[in-house]
């Protein structure tokens, strides 16, 4: 008889062809080794999961750690907006520290990790001078590697043309390693700023081969329109799996007939998309009275075109969103109200989007419970997708790299009345 590391009985295993099976899951040397209905062996721990949901991990596909836990300081953001949020955070990046960074974004990791994300890409501004922000998330992927998986964006907030120095701070990042070019060229000085931040962007990602992660047309101003300059980045290069247009909120202010011929160009991408439906519900039409617009992309028409979507956070307690918890069945629930994917398949999907989709952006290439794989996955307190979203399910067990992590016991109520 075999003789396993970790073996869990009766798992409902959610595997990515969507088909759901009660099956046994043994784990050896950090792999998964077996999947069978039901294994003849033993092991060194053995959890019952009876017919619990068995996923492969959450990914955080967008999230900024460097500002993760600052909420109020040096003050709270009263407008609301996106650029009150940028000023009160240049203002906190002032007195930034390796230590602070990497204290506040371990502490966040840990939270996220509690809750079953293993995955996690995460943009650290690279607009200030001496880089405390990226060289602190460089050395948090080090620290955290062998129990979550960190992804870094230099990400220029102020613009990568916003200053004199800020291009060559870019370039410098790409040197230290990060892992993904940011950008933001909605927020660069001019147009002309905006689409030549994009092509520099390829640039140097083709220079150092790493991937692309843009925020971009964050704003409701129809008139943003650089993703159809990422698009065309991306069907010259041929790169576009592995470039990423987070945010893209215009488009969901954008006219039909436009919105239509651009869909058609994303469609000859690979592009990935990236909707962080619980900020940017509160950042965006804060310029509208009434009709208010709904600040998301158009995630379920880029979902039905078959382009791959994903769903982040974006902010832990920040100058831009002082609410997170790191739960992604609260992100996902969000984009079901949002962007009002409420068809049985349509939630589905939006678990899938913290899910596989996510992996997708990452590029991960080892994501899935399987066996062969890594044994990356968590065991939630529900029957299916649809049941984790609608109570927020606990992730009662967490396994990474083969080893429990973590475990939550879901609340229990007693009921005292009559
Ligand atoms: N910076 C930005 O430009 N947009 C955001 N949503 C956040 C930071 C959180
Ligand atoms: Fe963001």
């Amino acid at each position: 008889m075999s003789h396993f590391d970790l073996l869990l009985r009766q798992c409902q295993l959610l595997q990515s062809s969507n088909v759901c099976e009660l099956v046994d899951v043994a784990i050896h040397s950090g792999e998964i080794v077996e999947i069978a209905p039901h294994l003849d062996a033993t092991a060194e721990l053995e959890l019952e999961i009876q017919a619990r949901l068995v996923s492969p991990p959450f990914v955080e596909s967008h999230i900024h750690l460097d500002s993760a836990l600052t909420a109020g300081e040096p003050r709270w953001n009263q407008s609301g907006t996106l650029f009150e949020g940028i000023e009160i955070w240049r203002e906190r990046k002032q007195n930034l520290s390796l230590e602070d960074v990497k204290q506040r974004a371990i502490e966040t990791l840990k939270q996220q990790a509690m809750q079953g994300v293993l995955f996690v890409r995460s943009h650290a501004d690279v607009s200030e001078a001496s880089l405390t922000a990226l060289k602190a998330l460089l050395e948090v992927r080090e620290a955290v590697k062998d129990w979550i998986t960190l992804q870094v964006v230099a990400f220029p907030q102020d613009g990568i043309y916003g200053g004199a120095k800020n291009d060559a701070l870019m370039e410098e990042a790409m040197k230290l390693g990060a892992d993904v070019v940011g950008g933001i060229p909605h927020y660069e000085l001019t147009r002309e700023d905006g689409v030549r931040s994009v092509h520099r962007i390829f640039e140097l990602a083709q220079k150092y081969d790493r991937l692309i992660d843009i925020h971009c047309d964050e704003i409701d101003d129809d008139q943003s329109r650089f993703l159809e300059v990422v698009a065309a980045c991306a069907i010259r290069s041929e790169m576009g799996s592995r470039v990423t247009a987070s945010h893209t909120t215009a488009f969901g202010s954008y006219n039909n007939a436009y919105a239509l011929k651009l869909l058609g160009f994303l469609k000859r991408t690979q592009l990935n998309f990236i909707a962080n439906p619980l900020i940017n519900i509160t950042l965006q039409g804060r310029t509208d009275t009434y009709p208010k617009r709904r600040g998301v992309t158009r995630v379920k028409e880029l979902w039905q075109q078959g382009m791959n979507v994903s769903l982040g956070h974006d902010c832990v307690q920040d100058p831009w969103y002082s609410l997170g918890t790191g739960n992604m069945l609260d992100v996902a629930s969000m984009a079901i109200h949002v962007c009002q994917m409420t068809g049985r398949d349509e939630m589905n999907a939006c678990f899938d989007m913290v899910t596989w989709n996510g992996a997708k952006t990452l590029n991960l290439n080892e994501y899935g419970v399987e066996v062969g794989k890594p044994a990356n996955l968590i065991v939630l307190d529900a029957i299916d997708r649809y049941d984790a979203i609608r109570r927020r399910a606990t992730v009662q067990s967490v396994i990474s790299q083969g080893k429990l992590l973590a475990q939550t016991e879901p609340p229990k109520t007693k009921w005292r009345g009559s």
